[in-house]
């Protein structure tokens, strides 16, 4: 009867892996600051900039291997990105170079 039930563990722990995997991150931008200063995201997570400040914001990174521009965002916007391979971005604002996130990107 054991050996029946084993497959159907071995399977659904896998899909259970699978969900977790997809977890998903927010960082907000209000009055000119990042809502954390640092972050750990695994490869291929969503990781949301949210613009929840009063004045339009410009997330990017330059860092060598992981640059992404998220370009002009209004109050209130969000958008979303994902770095899709190990390393560690320092994450900045084009219009306030105040703004300072750095990203960890690992398994
Ligand atoms: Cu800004």
């Amino acid at each position: 009867m054991a050996r029946r039930i084993g497959p159907l563990a071995v399977l659904l722990a896998a899909t259970v892996a699978t969900v977790v995997y997809a977890e998903s991150h927010t960082v907000s931008q209000k009055a000119k600051a990042f809502s954390v200063s640092s972050l750990t995201v695994k490869p291929g997570e969503t990781l949301t900039f949210k613009n929840d400040d009063e004045i339009t914001h410009n997330v990017f990174s330059s860092t060598k291997g992981m640059e992404f521009n998220l370009k002009a965002q209004p109050p209130g916007g969000s958008a979303q990105y994902f770095f899709p391979a190990e390393g560690v971005a320092e994450v900045r604002c084009a219009f306030h170079p105040a703004m300072k996130l750095t990203v960890t990107v690992k398994k």
